[in-house]
């Protein structure tokens, strides 16, 4: 039975390489991944790559390459985003992978068998880039797809279609009697709606090319590229192969999804699933898009900027910490340079590297990097310490935000208990402590301000990973980083007396002079 917390991000075109769009659900999937494990779960993070379809067709036939060997020579690309990210993915799935494929088969034939396929002509606008269909009434100014702002092109053929229709009431029941299938509340509202109004049967093959699963009843058609796609979500974690671990994981616990896919995944595959007997997942979540001078990064429009390029500057914790502090998730942002050096700057290396950095040097000129006894008679906490307690509790739990995958607000609360340990330093003056002989107080003020590195480096763990390992060496703690879990660790008091502390290199160093993109 489901012992997993099971996660998805979509699964990406491999038309080009990817950029800070992509790698923006990517992070925040990883942080949530994280985020779970932090709290003791057993999880699944499954990512992938769409490699099949007309924009991929098309993409090959530009660079004279057959499709596969063109899927094979960029997918290196998107593999080296994830490591670039520090992506802790479980799985990988290419749409081109025979457990993919024949899955999909055996799925689409069910489908067919049970009648919920039939043949008709299609006739009306596509988007090449979205591989979308759409009305006519959905086009902008007369034959513009909605997103993309371009052309669409228009198809006239036979082919097999989906009773989409059919599950328009069982659509509406979902929506109704589970509110959290598709978050935020607006894009839930935005998909009934659209549900409410009708829904008309949609194609589920296209022959004029043949750059996709091959439908086996009837050659000469492939799957619809997004009947293919969603797929991936069951055909990766052993749908119709290895029972056993397709029941510990579906279904999933959230698919991660930008808002430009939502009705793939909020209409077309959860009818999918209806339609097969198979259970829908618990939440589709669909966040904003990331605006680069007002417009949506793209691929396509010359907006694209690459992950590398950001993080050679600003480094990997510094990219997942930014967007996800900086953004809602869920609605739009903007990505701009200035921004995240300011982010680097202050919330980095002034309120967090500073104060590790400061605490550190304290417990190694005053303590000799051992960390103090506070249990000595004078050492006992008072009102500064009681502030600074609570503070810690206020960060454990408003971190519970990741839970609802709200990162700025989680964050935010966070940052509250990081400027809370420097005002402590502040109060507490160990300096003056020091100068005074007042040892006693002295140890219990230094333990204090290690005992709360120790909790911020956990809480801070499933977003920057990299920067929470070595604060947490630094400390000198006897268990791995790894082994720690909520709520546990998040309590005071936990930090052994006597451990050595290391005060090292700066953990956000100063960033090279070097002007922007
Ligand atoms: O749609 N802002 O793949 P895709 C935020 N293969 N997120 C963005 C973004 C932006 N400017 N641009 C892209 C596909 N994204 C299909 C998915 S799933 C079964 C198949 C992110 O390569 C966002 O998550 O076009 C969006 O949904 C995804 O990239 C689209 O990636």
């Amino acid at each position: 039975m489901k012992d997993t917390y099971y996660l998805t991000t979509p699964i990406y075109y491999v038309n080009d390489v990817p950029h800070i769009g992509h790698a923006y659900t990517t992070v925040a999937a990883d942080v949530l991944a994280r985020w779970r494990r932090l709290n003791g779960d057993r999880v699944h993070l499954l990512t992938g790559t769409d490699e099949h379809g007309q924009k991929v067709a098309r993409a090959a036939e530009e660079r004279g390459l057959d499709p596969q060997a063109h899927c094979d020579d960029i997918l290196p690309r998107w593999k080296e985003m994830l490591e670039l990210l520090g992506i802790s993915n479980d799985d990988f799935i290419r749409t081109t992978e025979d457990r993919h494929t024949a899955r999909v088969q055996e799925f689409m034939q069910r489908l067919y068998d049970q009648g919920d396929l039939y043949k008709s002509v299609y006739s009306g606008p596509y988007c090449v880039r979205c591989e979308a269909y759409y009305s006519e009434s959905e086009l902008v100014d007369g034959d513009q797809c909605p997103i993309h702002r371009q052309p669409v092109e228009r198809l006239e053929q036979e082919n097999w279609f989906f009773r989409l229709s059919k599950y328009g009431p069982a659509l509406l029941e979902l929506y109704d009697s589970r509110p959290e299938f598709v978050q935020p509340d607006v894009r839930r509202n935005e998909v009934r709606a659209f549900v409410e109004s009708g829904l008309e049967d949609i194609s589920a093959t296209r022959t004029e090319f043949s750059w996709g699963v091959p439908c086996p009843w009837d050659e000469g058609h492939i799957f619809y590229v997004w009947f293919d796609a969603l797929l991936n979500y069951i055909t990766a974690i052993g749908y119709g192969a290895d029972d056993d671990a397709f029941a510990r994981r579906w279904p999933a616990d959230v698919h991660l999804i930008g808002k430009d896919i939502l009705r793939f995944h909020a209409v077309y595959w959860p009818a999918m699933l209806i339609a097969a007997g198979v259970e829908v997942p618990r939440q589709v979540y669909a966040h904003g898009f990331l605006l680069v001078g007002g417009e949506k990064m793209g691929k396509s429009n010359a907006t694209g900027i690459q992950p590398s390029e950001l993080v050679d500057h600003f480094g990997r914790d510094c990219y997942r910490y930014y967007f996800l502090r900086e953004i809602s998730f869920g609605q739009d942002g903007t990505f701009s340079w200035e921004s995240m050096e300011a982010r680097y700057e202050t919330d980095l290396a002034n309120e967090l590297g500073n104060l590790a950095n400061r605490v550190l040097n304290m417990v190694t000129r005053y303590a000799d990097a051992k960390v103090p006894d506070p249990s000595v008679a004078g050492g006992e906490p008072g009102p500064e310490e009681e502030r600074l307690a609570a503070d810690r509790q206020a960060a454990v739990e408003g971190m519970a935000e990741f839970d609802q995958l709200a990162f700025k607000k989680g964050l935010e609360h966070l940052w509250v208990l990081v400027r809370g340990v420097n005002r402590y330093v502040e109060a507490t003056e160990p300096w003056q402590l020091n100068k005074r002989g007042e040892t006693a107080r002295l140890a219990r003020v230094l333990y204090e301000g290690v005992d709360a590195l120790r909790v911020i480096a956990v809480l801070v763990s499933p977003v920057m990973p990299d920067a929470a390992g070595k604060l947490w060496h630094k400390l000198g703690p006897d268990e791995p980083l790894e082994t720690q879990r909520l709520p546990d660790a998040g309590h005071g008091g936990r930090t052994a007396v006597g451990a050595t502390v290391e005060r090292g290199e700066l953990l956000f160093p100063k960033l090279p002079e070097e002007a922007g993109t």
